[in-house]
This record gives C-alpha cells, structure tokens and sequence, in this order.
C-alpha cells in the first residue's frame, strides 16, 4: 500500500476501534506505527500503520502476546501487494486455478500458501478467491468444468479459509454471528465476510450451512452477539424462513447478505441488508459502530 502519512491518530483509532492510549503503547514499545510529522509538528499515520494495527489484532485475537503479535504484524508488511510483485500474483492465480482444475491438492495448496505470504487477507479475498469462485460458477455453468472439479476446488478453499478463521471467536471486539439459512449450503461468502470482520477486529461465532433460525435465536439470548449476519446465494431459503426471521431481528440486530438478499426482503424481516461484497461490506459494519463503548473497542485491554 504505502501512503504517505496524512491521518492523525484520532482517524486510525476510529478505523481500528483500538483506543488511542494503546495506539501510543504500541507505537512506543513495539514499533507498529511509524509516525512522520505534519508541517505543524503533529504527528501523521499511514495507511501501512493502520494495516499493522489491523494485522496486531488480528495476532493477539488468536492468543499471542503482545510482543509477538507485534513482531508478526511488522513482518506481515511484505504480505502488501507492491506492483513489483503483480506478475508473481497472477502467475500463482493460474498456478492455483490450474491445480485446482487437475486435482492436484498439493500443488494447490502451495500456490495457496505463495498467495498468502504476497497478499493481505483482503487483496486475497477480493482479488482471487471470491473472482475465482465467480468464474468456476460460470465455467460449471457453462459445462466447461465439472461437478466434481468444482466441489473439489470449493472444498480446498473452503478447508484453507477455515484453517485460517482458527480463533476467531476469541477476543473483546464485537461479536458477530453468522449463518446460512435453513437449506442454504453457499457459506463461502459468509467465511470471507467472517475473516475479513476478524481482521477488523471483531470475535466470530460462525454456524455455517444450513442452520435453523429457531436454533440461532436460542443461542442468541446467551451468546448477545452485536450483529446476526445471515447470508444466502439465492432467495428461497431467506424467504422461507420469514416468520422466524422477523421474531429473530426483534430481539438482536440483523443483517441480510449475499445474492439471495434482497431490500425487500431484508424490510419485511426487520432487518437490514448488506449488498456489497464480504470485505466492503466488513468494513462497512466495522465503521457504523460507534467507537469507545466497551463491545466496541477491538483490542483494547492488551497491550
Ligand atoms: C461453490 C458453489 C457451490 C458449493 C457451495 C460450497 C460452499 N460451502 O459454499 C456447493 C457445491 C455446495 C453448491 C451447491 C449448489 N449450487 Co452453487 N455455486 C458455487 C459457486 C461456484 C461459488 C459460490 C461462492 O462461494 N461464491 C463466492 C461468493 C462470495 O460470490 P457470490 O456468491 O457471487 O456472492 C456475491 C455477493 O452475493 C456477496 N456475498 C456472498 N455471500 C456473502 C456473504 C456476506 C456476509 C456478504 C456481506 C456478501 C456476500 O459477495 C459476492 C460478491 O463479491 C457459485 C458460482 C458463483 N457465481 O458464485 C455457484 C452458484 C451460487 N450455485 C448455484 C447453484 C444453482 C447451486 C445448486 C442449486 C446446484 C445443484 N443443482 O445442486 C446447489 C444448491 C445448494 C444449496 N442448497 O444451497 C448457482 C446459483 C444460481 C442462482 N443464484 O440462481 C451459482 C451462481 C452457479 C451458477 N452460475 O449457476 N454450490
């Protein structure tokens, strides 16, 4: 990424949810941010030190102390994409899509692994694997791939987007919980969206395929998430599950994703829909949340 510094630390706090005491910890003890100075003195933050404060998080989310989640997040900066690196990305993409396409599940998890030491989670996510996964859509569609070739691909992918959601339940930040619908097995939208609300800070309580919304509103009453997400790949299985839906979003807020949404739907349930795609759409959520009240400060008692 690497922009010129331009934003004060009040900004990158509100970006993070991460107050701006320990912004100034993290910065003193360990180097996570880099300030330069503005002509007035002040100090200025980057995008890059945002990145970093999002990578910290994201490490002591999964339990490492603090210096280590440090270490790592200053080491994740050469995930960024450079555009000296471009050609090295498209050429893994074909690698991946290719050993994808020819069964080959350690090839494909290698190219996997080479695209995940280059990217950022959510250059990962938004320019190769959900584009990927649009375009084998349409290559099965269109006959050019089989049943089998995509259930593999999607099955790889899924496995690895999970491996990487390990711990994501753990940590202060918000808590969202996210679920299919009933009869709703499209749930790859829904990790992404999942991961890229972790790396923003939130704590993940993640049901997956197919869950029945009497069940999710059980638990709910327990666990208080923040948010309830449901996502499905078409209409059906969101329209069917009206009633309970509507008794669910009067007791905990509730989003709608995914192609099968709509703003109809979303109205008649009580709930809000969220059209874009996973990462613009974590982010989305990640800055309607008022910053400072104590569900909603990612982070915020490590140090
Ligand atoms: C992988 C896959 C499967 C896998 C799912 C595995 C899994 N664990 O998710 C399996 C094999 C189970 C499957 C089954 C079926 N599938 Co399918 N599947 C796909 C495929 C190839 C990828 C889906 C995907 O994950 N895409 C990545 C997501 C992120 O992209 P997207 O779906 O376009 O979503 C966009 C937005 O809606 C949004 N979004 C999506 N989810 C979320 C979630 C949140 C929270 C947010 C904020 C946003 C968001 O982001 C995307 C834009 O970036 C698509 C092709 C495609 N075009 O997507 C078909 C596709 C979705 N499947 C389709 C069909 C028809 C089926 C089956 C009915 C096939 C069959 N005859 O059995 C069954 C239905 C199963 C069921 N009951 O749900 C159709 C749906 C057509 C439609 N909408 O009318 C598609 C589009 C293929 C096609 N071109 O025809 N499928």
């Amino acid at each position: 990424m690497s922009t010129a510094p331009h934003l004060r630390i009040g900004e990158v706090s509100r970006r993070t949810g991460v107050s701006v005491d320990l912004l100034r910890a993290w910065e003193k003890r360990y180097g996570v941010l880099s300030p330069g100075r503005s002509e007035g003195g002040f100090r200025l933050y980057s995008e890059d030190d945002v990145e970093r404060v999002r990578a910290m998080q994201v490490h002591l989310g999964q339990g490492l102390a603090a210096a280590q989640a440090a270490r790592l997040a200053l080491e994740s900066e050469v995930r960024v994409v450079s555009s000296g690196s471009a050609d090295l990305v498209s050429r893994d993409r074909a690698e991946l899509e290719e050993a994808l396409a020819l069964f080959a599940e350690v090839r494909a998890n290698a190219a996997f692994d080479r695209l995940l030491a280059t990217l950022t989670l959510d250059a990962l996510l938004t320019d190769v694997l959900l584009p990927y996964l649009h375009d084998l859509g349409d290559a099965w569609e269109r006959g050019d791939v089989t049943v089998a070739q995509e259930h593999f691909a999607s099955n790889i992918i899924r496995g690895r987007l999970l491996g990487l959601a390990r711990g994501w339940g753990a940590g202060v930040g918000p808590h969202a919980l996210l679920a299919c619908p009933p009869g709703e097995l499209h749930d790859l939208g829904l990790i992404a969206f999942g991961l890229a609300l972790r790396s923003r800070g939130w704590r993940i309580t993640f049901l997956g395929q197919d869950t029945p919304i009497p069940s999710v509103q059980e638990h709910v009453r327990v666990l208080q998430p923040d948010s309830v997400v449901l996502a499905a790949a078409e209409a059906g299985p969101l329209n069917d599950s009206l009633p309970e839906l509507r008794e669910l979003a009067a007791g905990v807020p509730v989003s709608l994703a995914g192609a099968g949404a709509t703003a109809s739907l979303a109205r008649e349930a009580g709930a809000t829909l969220l059209s874009g795609d996973p990462i613009a759409e974590a982010q989305r959520l990640t800055n309607g949340r008022a910053p400072g009240s104590p569900k909603t400060a990612p982070g915020s008692p490590k140090t």
